[in-house]
C-alpha cells in the first residue's frame, strides 16, 4: 500500500508534458485541474479508457498522481476498498475515480451505483467525451442523439443521451455536480468542495474530444463553452440538500440568452448530417431539459 504525504504538502500535480494524449485532449485538461486542486492528497482509480493510455507505460509516466489501473466494472468497488484500507491505516487520502463515460454510465455502472448507495467516502469524476473513444469512437449511453460514431455511422445514434448526473442525484448522495473542462475555475471549486464532504461525491465533467467529435484540436475549450452558452450542457450543483444552477449557467435559464444551438453543432463533424428539423428537435430537447431541472430544483428545495 502506498503511503500518502501529509495534507499540508500541496503540490501541483496532474498530467506531464509529452504524454501520449491527443493534442487538445480534454482528459488532459481535466486531470491537470484535479492535480492542481488535490495535489498530493489524491489517489486515482482509473478504469480502462483513453486515460489508461495517457498515463503511459512503465518506466515512463504521463500523469504524476498515484494511479491504480483497474478493470472497467470494478472501479467503484476498488475505490471503496482503497478508501477503507487508508482509513484502517489511519491515513487520509482523497480517493478519486477518474472514469470515462463508457466506464461509468454503461460497463461500470453496477459498482458505481453500489458505492453510491453505500455512501462510500470517495469522489467519482466522469470525464464525458460522449463515446468509447479509446477503442475507436463507439457510441456509449451518454452519446447524444444523432451523433455519428463508428457504431452509428450514417444516421447517428438513435437513442437519447443518458443523464448520469441526475441518475446519481437519485441515489441520494451528499454531493453531485456537473462541470466542464471549459470552465476550470468552476470545476476546481467543485472538486474542492467535494473533497471537504464526507460520503459519496459525483462530478459529471463535459469533455469535448477533437478526434471523436471531429473538430480541430484548437477548439476544445471553444466547443466546451458553446455547450454551456447554448444551454446544451447545464452547470449545476447539489450540496447540503439544495440543488442550484451554477453561476456560469444562471444567465441561460432565460432561453433568450442562449446562443443558437446550431453554433455548437456546426463545429462538429459528428453532427454534419443534421437537417433543420433535427436541429429544431434538439433545441426542444434542450428546453425540456431546462424545464425538467428547474422543476426538480423547485421540488427538491421546498422547505
Ligand atoms: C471489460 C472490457 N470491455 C472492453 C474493453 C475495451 N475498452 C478499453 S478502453 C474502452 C473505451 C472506454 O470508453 P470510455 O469509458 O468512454 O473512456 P474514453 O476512452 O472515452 O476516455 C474499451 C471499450 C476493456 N478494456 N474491458
Ligand atoms: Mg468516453
Amino acid at each position: 500500500m502506498m503511503s500518502l504525504p501529509k495534507l499540508s504538502s500541496y503540490e501541483t500535480r496532474g498530467t506531464l508534458p509529452g504524454n501520449p494524449a491527443c493534442p487538445a485532449c480534454p482528459h488532459n485538461i481535466g486531470l491537470k485541474i484535479v492535480g492542481k486542486v488535490l495535489g498530493d492528497r489524491a489517489v486515482v482509480v482509473v478504469p480502462a479508457g483513453c486515460t489508461s493510455i495517457i498515463s503511459g507505460v512503465w518506466p515512463k509516466a504521463g500523469i504524476d498522481l498515484p494511479i491504480l489501473h483497474v478493470p472497467f466494472a470494478s472501479a467503484g468497488a476498488v475505490a471503496s476498498g482503497l478508501k477503507a484500507a487508508y482509513q484502517m491505516k489511519g491515513e487520509d487520502a482523497v480517493v478519486v475515480v477518474w472514469s470515462g463515460d463508457g466506464g461509468a454510465a454503461d460497463i461500470g455502472f453496477a459498482t458505481l451505483s453500489g458505492a453510491a448507495i453505500r455512501n462510500e467516502d470517495i469522489i467519482v469524476i466522469v470525464s464525458d467525451n460522449e463515446a468509447y473513444m479509446n477503442t475507436g469512437i463507439q457510441a456509449s449511453g451518454t452519446t447524444p442523439w444523432k451523433a455519428l460514431t463508428t457504431t452509428s455511422p450514417i444516421h447517428g445514434k438513435t437513442e437519447e443521451k443518458k443523464d448520469l448526473a441526475l441518475i446519481m442525484l437519485m441515489h441520494k448522495i451528499p454531493y453531485v455536480a456537473t462541470a466542464s473542462i471549459a470552465y476550470p475555475l468552476d470545476f476546481a471549486q467543485k472538486i474542492n468542495r467535494a473533497a471537504e464532504i464526507r460520503g459519496f461525491k459525483f462530478i459529471h465533467l463535459h469533455s469535448p474530444c477533437p478526434p471523436g467529435w471531429r473538430f480541430e484540436g484548437g477548439k476544445t475549450v471553444e466547443i466546451g463553452k458553446l455547450a454551456v452558452e447554448t444551454g446544451a450542457w447545464i452547470l449545476w450543483e447539489y450540496k447540503d440538500g439544495k440543488l442550484e444552477i451554477s453561476p456560469t449557467s444562471r444567465k441561460y435559464i432565460d432561453r433568450n440568452n442562449r446562443k443558437p444551438i446550431k453554433e455548437y453543432l456546426k463545429l462538429q463533424g459528428r453532427f454534419k448530417h443534421l437537417k433543420e428539423d433535427d436541429i429544431k428537435f434538439i433545441k426542444e430537447k434542450i428546453d425540456n431539459n431546462w424545464n425538467y431541472l428547474l422543476h426538480l430544483i423547485e421540488t427538491l428545495n421546498k422547505p
